[in-house]
């Protein structure tokens, strides 16, 4: 069982998204504020559609948090849909509202409508589409704020950046993660290299002339951690397979890698190993980071680098050949509005995702029931790999 557990509930134009996570200690100062921004960080990006400029989302917290500070309770946060005053009757819980918009039947190629739909034998596409779409991870950047702030206690941040958006991709750029974060903060997508931002948002343009969408590449990385969380000892316990499964859980992510990722099948293993030395100030370290910071499911001291791929938006302008679920005809796929690229929201939505790890991961790691606990537990252990 995780350390720290969360779940979501909510459908895009539903009332609300609610999260409860569980598993922190006690004592911990939470921000609001801090949720709110990271929530403003995913709304943000070049080539978002028409319900960005409906929403601004805002967190309120329902339980688990005392005068500002946890109590070891589950922390219930709560985001209102502002779209909700345009879908009381549609997307209403009661069933004398049935019938009052017509159902979606024309599934969208690459959406879970179709599958979906089957599966829980829905003749209204709807009540597929209202769960799976990306509305849902406005919630879990909420919890992965709560989780940040968890883990800057202990030194660790997370950032991220867009290295591919379609065919404009950056150069390969000399600087250190934070700088390229510092830079990809004041980009409309999110990319470090001010050409690219140019060429990736011209590349958006286009798409959005021919009904198109666009996916790209985006880097998450995390400075900050000890040697040794996660596990080599079981499957399950791998630092890299957990982080895997949270960012691949993210709606469109289609590939996920560690250090050099794929391009460890073409080179010799020379060229892949970081190798190891020893100074006796600063103790271990390497001169490379091919791995991502992960050896044998374990941090190994060296910053995570995580590589992921969004595919382009299923849902398309100038739509796809599809079939109505009704009638069985052949049909062009249902579109109401839709984002032209949300790979910069994306992007923050994985370092929520990456922070919830991390947090399960040093909970795993340290255990404690109060912040004060885990504190002791964790200078302990860093003391411990110092005199080594
Ligand atoms: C989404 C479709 C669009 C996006 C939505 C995800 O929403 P709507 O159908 O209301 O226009 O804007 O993303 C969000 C609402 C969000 O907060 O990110 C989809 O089908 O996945």
């Amino acid at each position: 069982m995780a350390n720290i557990r969360y779940i979501t509930s909510g459908e895009s134009h539903g009332q609300a998204l609610t999260g409860i996570i569980e598993g922190l200690p006690s004592n911990l100062e939470l921000s609001i504020e801090q949720i709110d921004n990271q929530l403003k960080r995913r709304q943000k990006g070049y080539g978002r559609g028409g319900r960005m400029k409906i929403e601004s989302d805002k967190a309120s917290v329902l339980s688990g948090l005392r005068w500002g500070k946890t109590i070891g309770s589950p922390l219930c946060l709560q985001i209102i849909n502002k779209d909700w005053e345009n879908w009381k009757q549609g997307m209403s819980i009661d069933s004398a509202d049935i019938g009052s918009i017509s159902p979606v039947t024309r599934a969208r190629p690459g959406h879970a409508d179709l599958s979906g739909a089957l599966k829980y034998n829905q003749s209204d596409i709807r009540n597929i589409l209202e769960r799976s779409s990306a509305r849902e991870t406005a919630m879990r950047v909420a919890l992965g704020a709560v989780a940040r702030q968890f883990l800057s206690v202990f030194g660790v941040s997370i950032g991220s950046y867009i290295i591919r958006i379609g065919n404009a991709e950056i150069q390969s750029l000399d600087e250190t993660l934070e700088e390229l974060f510092k830079k990809a903060e004041q980009s409309e997508v999110r990319c470090p290299d001010l050409s690219a931002t140019n060429r990736m948002k011209a590349a958006i343009d286009e798409a959005k002339e021919q009904g198109d969408t666009l996916g790209g590449t985006f880097v998450v990385f995390a400075t900050g951690l000890p040697v040794g969380i996660g596990s080599h000892i079981q499957w399950d316990k791998k630092l890299d397979g957990r982080l895997a499964q949270a960012i691949m859980g993210i709606q469109a992510v289609k590939a996920v890698e560690f250090g050099i990722g794929s391009k460890a099948a073409e080179l010799p293993g020379s060229q892949v190993m970081d190798e190891i030395f020893y100074d006796k100030d600063s103790g271990y370290y390497r001169k490379t980071n091919n791995a991502g910071g992960i050896e044998g499911g374990m941090t190994n001291g060296m910053p995570l680098i995580i590589r992921a791929v969004m595919k382009p938006i299923p849902t398309l302008r100038k739509p796809l050949n599809s079939v109505d679920i009704i009638s069985k005809e052949a049909f062009k796929a249902a579109y109401e509005r839709s984002d032209v690229c949300a790979v910069p929201a994306c992007s923050v939505i994985a370092e929520a995702m990456t922070a919830l790890v991390l947090a399960d991961g040093f909970m795993e790691k340290f255990g404690g029931d109060s912040l004060e606990e885990t504190v002791w537990n964790w200078k302990g252990y860093v003391e411990q790999v110092k005199v080594f």
